[in-house]
């Protein structure tokens, strides 16, 4: 403990750009990581590659996010509506999981991060879904930042699910309607055991949810930026704390 506070204090010191206070910093970040086939098109490369480029980012966010304590990290890797997108980008997008635990899986097991998932992982290709079980059970025993990757994930189809629960619980008589009340909602979502964001970020400028988290972030602050989410670094998150403990100053939160 007394490590972990040495190393962020010094990370703290160091950094160039806005301040952040060790105290208030965000406990839930969630992130719209908006703006890679935006990023490719600009630069004259096919969506694929700016897919490929926001991937990398990831390692940079999580670092950053475990070294300032962080306690979750959710990133929407692919909603219900991505499936409308062309088959080919479909199909890479898919082999996307399996790239990123190949390569990156040793530095989540050095820094404690355990992975899990939200959304309908069941619907996934085979490979994809080998691939993402196989971080969940090797990452499991971890105890540090909770990776919490949206994929296939819709709220809409969240929310449904979760009536659907509750109603079955009424049916077979372990519930009663008159008992329903937000937290049997909460319980029934796919965040049932993590705490609402404290902090929801979006790249590439636009500013909606996107059918992202409509229940969690009921109270979260909201922090958009028009960076592009593969020229989003460490930076940009340290900006984006920098304004959220801005604004509970103001509000006297802390
Ligand atoms: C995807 C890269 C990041 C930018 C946004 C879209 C493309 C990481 C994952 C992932 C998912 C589950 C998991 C481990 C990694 C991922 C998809 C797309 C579909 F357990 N990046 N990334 N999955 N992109």
């Amino acid at each position: 403990m007394l490590e972990k506070l040495t190393k962020w204090k010094s990370s703290l010191s160091s950094q160039e750009g806005p301040k952040i206070e060790d105290v208030n910093v965000p406990r839930h970040i969630a992130i719209i990581m908006d703006g890679n086939g935006r990023w490719a098109k600009r630069k004259g490369l096919p969506r694929i590659a700016g897919h490929r480029e926001g991937m990398k980012v990831i390692n940079k966010v999580v670092r950053k996010a475990d070294e300032l304590g962080v306690e979750i990290l959710t990133l929407y890797a692919f909603s219900t509506e991505n499936w409308k997108r062309p088959k080919t980008e479909v199909d890479y997008l898919m082999k996307l999981p399996e790239r990123f635990l190949n390569k990156e899986l040793p530095m989540l097991m050095e820094k404690n991060v355990k992975v899990r998932l939200m959304g309908s992982i069941e619907n996934l290709p085979e490979h994809t879904k080998r691939a993402v079980s196989k971080a969940v059970k090797d990452t499991e025993k971890n105890t540090g930042l909770i990776l919490n990757f949206a994929l296939n994930y819709g709220s809409r189809f969240e929310l449904m699910e979760a009536v659907k629960k509750i109603a079955n619980q009424i049916e077979n008589g372990s519930l009663s309607a008159e008992e329903i009340n937000e937290s049997v909602l909460k319980e029934n979502l796919m965040t049932a055991e993590l705490r609402d964001p404290d902090l929801l970020i979006r790249t590439s400028g636009e500013i909606r949810l996107s059918n992202f988290m409509l229940w969690q972030v009921a109270y979260s602050e909201f922090w958009f930026t028009d960076v592009l989410w593969p020229d989003f670094d460490e930076q940009h998150l340290v900006e984006a704390i920098a304004v959220y403990q801005k604004r509970a100053r103001r509000y006297g939160g802390v």
